[in-house]
C-alpha cells in the first residue's frame, strides 16, 4: 500500500477493474500492488460483460476486483433497480473505495498499511475551531455550546490537556446561563436542551470547583421541570418540539449535577398527575421504536441513528441497560436496525436506510454497540475494524480535522464524533449489574457503573499511535470528568 500516491484529488479513476484472467489468489497487498502498477485496471468491460453481470443483478466485475484488496469486507448482492438513491451510492462508492484501496492524502500508513491517526493536525484543527470565527458564520452563533463541547472533547479524546480553556470555559458560561435556569447558545439567548446539554459536558469536562459551582442548579431543576411533559417526553425548548435528544439531553444533566428526581412545584406536567422526572420516560422512549426496528426523534417518525444513541443513552441513566432495554426496547430487532447501517464496502455507518456513508455514525450508531452489549447476550456483534479503516483511511481531511466522507470539508462535529467512533471501536467496556445492585439503584447513579475491560484486541488496524483515551459510553466525555463531577454533587441534597 506504500507506493500509493496517485494523485491528490479525490475523484477516483472512471473505473477500476482488471479483467478476470488477471484475477489470481495473491495476496492482498501484492494484488493491490499489482493492480495499482498496472494501466489494465482502466480497462473497459466489454458491453457483454458488462451486460451479464448487470443481468444477473449482481456485483459488477469491476466490484468484485475491488473485493480482492478489500480484505474481509464483502460487497453485497445489488439489485438492478436503478433510482436516484442507487446512483448517489454507486457515486460515493466511487468517491469512498479509492480511499480505501489506496493513500491519496499521501499520509504516512502504519504497520497495517492504513494512514496513522494525524493527532498533531486534528489537535492544531480542533485548537483553531475554539477561535474566532469569520462573518459567515453568523448562523451559527446558537451552537456556541456545541462547539466548545465537540473541540474540548475531541481534544481530550486525543489525550490532550485541557486545563489551559478552564478559565475561558467557566466565563464563556457563565454569560450564556439563563436567569430562569439552563443554558442558551450566547448572551440574552432563552435555554434549550441542546445548549445546556453541550454547556453542561463542557463545564464537566473542564472541571474544578469553580466550574461545577458556576451552575445554578436550582434554576436548572427549575428549567428542566418546565421541559418534561404530561406524554412523559421532553420538549428541546419552552413550547419546542418533544422529541428523544430532548429525554437523552436532560437526564444527562440531571445524573450529572445530582438534581432531584422530584419535579419542581412549577412544572406544568404536575397538573397531568406527573410528579418525577422519570415518569412515564420508558415507555415515552418504547414508543419511539419503529416498525423496522430503529428509533425515531418521536413515536410515528423514520428512524435515525442518532436517535438510537439518545435512546440508549436515556435508557442507561434510568437503570441498568441489561433491564431497561430489555424492559423497554424489542432489542432484537433495534440490533437488527443497528447492523444494517454499518456500510459496505465502506466500513463506516450511515444513519438511516438507503442513506449515505458519513463519519459522524462513527459515534451515533458506532457508540450504541457498548451499551447494546451490556444488555445483550452477545457480544462482538459490531466490525470494529470495518469501521476503524473507514475513520483512518476515509475520514481523515489532508490539513487536519476530520470529516463526513472524502469531498467534504472539516468541522469540529465530524472531528469529534469520527473520534469517539475511533475511540469505541478501540477500547472494550463491560456493566456490572452486580455492583449497581449492591451499592445503587437510585438517583440516576446507574450510568456510574461502567468499567474499562481494557483494549480490544481482536483484528485491529491501528497501532498504539492511533489509540484514543477512553470515552464514556454514555456521556461522551472522559470517564475521570464523569466520576468527578458526580462525587462532587453527590452528597449535596439542597439546591442552593
Ligand atoms: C438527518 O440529517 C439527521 C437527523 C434527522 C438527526 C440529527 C441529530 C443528531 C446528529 C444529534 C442528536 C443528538 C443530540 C444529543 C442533540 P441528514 O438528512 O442531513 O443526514 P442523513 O442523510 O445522514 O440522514
Ligand atoms: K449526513
Ligand atoms: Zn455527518
Amino acid at each position: 500500500m506504500a507506493t500509493s500516491n496517485r494523485d491528490d484529488s479525490p475523484s477516483p479513476p472512471t473505473s477500476s477493474f482488471s479483467s478476470p484472467s488477471q484475477q489470481q489468489p495473491l495476496p492482498p497487498s501484492a494484488r493491490l500492488e499489482e493492480i495499482l502498477n498496472s494501466d489494465d485496471r482502466f480497462e473497459e468491460l466489454s458491453d457483454s460483460e458488462n451486460d451479464l453481470y448487470e443481468d444477473m443483478g449482481t456485483a459488477t466485475l469491476e466490484e468484485q476486483a475491488n473485493i480482492t484488496y478489500l480484505d474481509k469486507i464483502r460487497i453485497p448482492i445489488q439489485d438492478s433497480l436503478k433510482t436516484e438513491t442507487s446512483e448517489t451510492q454507486d457515486e460515493t462508492l466511487q468517491i469512498v473505495l479509492p480511499f480505501l484501496e489506496g493513500n491519496p492524502n499521501n499520509f504516512p500508513l502504519n504497520i497495517f498499511g492504513i494512514p496513522q491517526l494525524q493527532k498533531e493536525k486534528h489537535v492544531a484543527f480542533l485548537k483553531q475551531s475554539l477561535g474566532d470565527y469569520p462573518g459567515a458564520f453568523a448562523m451559527l452563533d446558537a451552537s456556541r455550546p456545541w462547539m466548545v463541547y465537540w473541540s474540548l472533547q475531541g481534544l481530550s479524546s486525543m489525550g490532550y490537556d485541557l486545563s489551559e480553556y478552564r478559565d475561558r470555559v467557566i466565563h464563556t458560561f457563565s454569560l450564556i446561563q439563563h436567569p430562569s435556569g439552563g443554558y442558551g447558545g450566547g448572551f440574552g439567548q432563552l435555554p434549550h436542551l441542546a445548549a445546556t446539554y453541550a454547556a453542561v459536558l463542557s463545564i464537566v469536562m473542564a472541571g474544578g470547583t469553580s466550574a461545577y459551582e458556576s451552575i445554578d442548579r436550582k434554576n436548572m431543576w427549575h428549567f428542566l421541570g418546565q421541559m418534561k411533559q404530561p406524554s412523559g417526553g421532553f420538549t428541546m425548548a419552552a413550547a419546542g418540539e418533544e422529541d428523544i435528544r430532548g429525554a437523552y439531553c436532560a437526564l444527562v444533566v440531571l445524573s450529572l449535577l445530582h438534581i432531584p428526581l422530584e419535579l419542581p412545584p412549577d412544572a406544568p406536567a404536575r397538573a397531568h398527575g406527573i410528579t418525577t422526572f422519570t415518569d412515564k420516560l420508558g415507555s415515552w422512549i418504547s414508543a419511539c421504536q419503529s416498525f423496522d426496528g430503529g428509533m425515531s426523534a418521536a413515536p410515528g417518525n423514520e428512524a435515525h441513528g442518532a436517535y438510537a444513541f439518545c435512546a440508549l443513552g436515556c435508557l442507561s441513566i434510568i437503570g441498568s441497560p441489561k433491564r431497561t432495554l430489555n424492559d423497554h426496547l424489542d432489542l432484537p430487532a433495534l440490533i437488527h436496525w443497528l447492523s444494517a447501517r454499518q456500510c459496505s464496502p465502506e466500513g463506516g455507518y450511515n444513519g438511516r436506510t438507503n442513506k449515505l456513508v458519513d463519519g459522524c455514525y462513527s459515534h451515533w450508531v458506532g457508540g450504541c454497540w457498548s451499551i447494546v452489549e451490556a444488555a445483550a447476550s452477545s457480544s462482538n456483534i459490531w466490525n470494529r475494524t470495518a469501521l476503524s479503516r473507514y475513520i483512518l483511511a476515509a475520514a481523515q481531511f489532508k490539513k487536519g480535522g476530520l470529516i463526513d466522507k472524502p469531498g467534504k470539508r472539516p468541522d469540529a462535529y465530524h472531528t469529534c464524533y469520527n473520534l469517539a467512533g475511533l475511540s469505541a471501536a478501540q477500547h472494550v467496556y463491560s456493566y456490572e449489574d452486580t455492583m449497581l445492585e449492591e451499592l445503587g439503584g437510585s438517583e440516576l447513579d446507574a450510568p456510574y457503573y461502567w468499567k474499562v475491560e481494557g483494549l480490544y484486541e481482536g483484528d485491529k488496524v491501528w497501532e498504539e499511535s492511533d489509540e484514543l483515551e477512553q470515552v464514556h459510553p454514555i456521556f461522551v466525555v472522559p470517564f475521570r470528568a464523569v466520576h468527578e463531577c458526580r462525587r462532587y454533587f453527590e452528597d449535596m441534597r439542597r439546591l442552593d
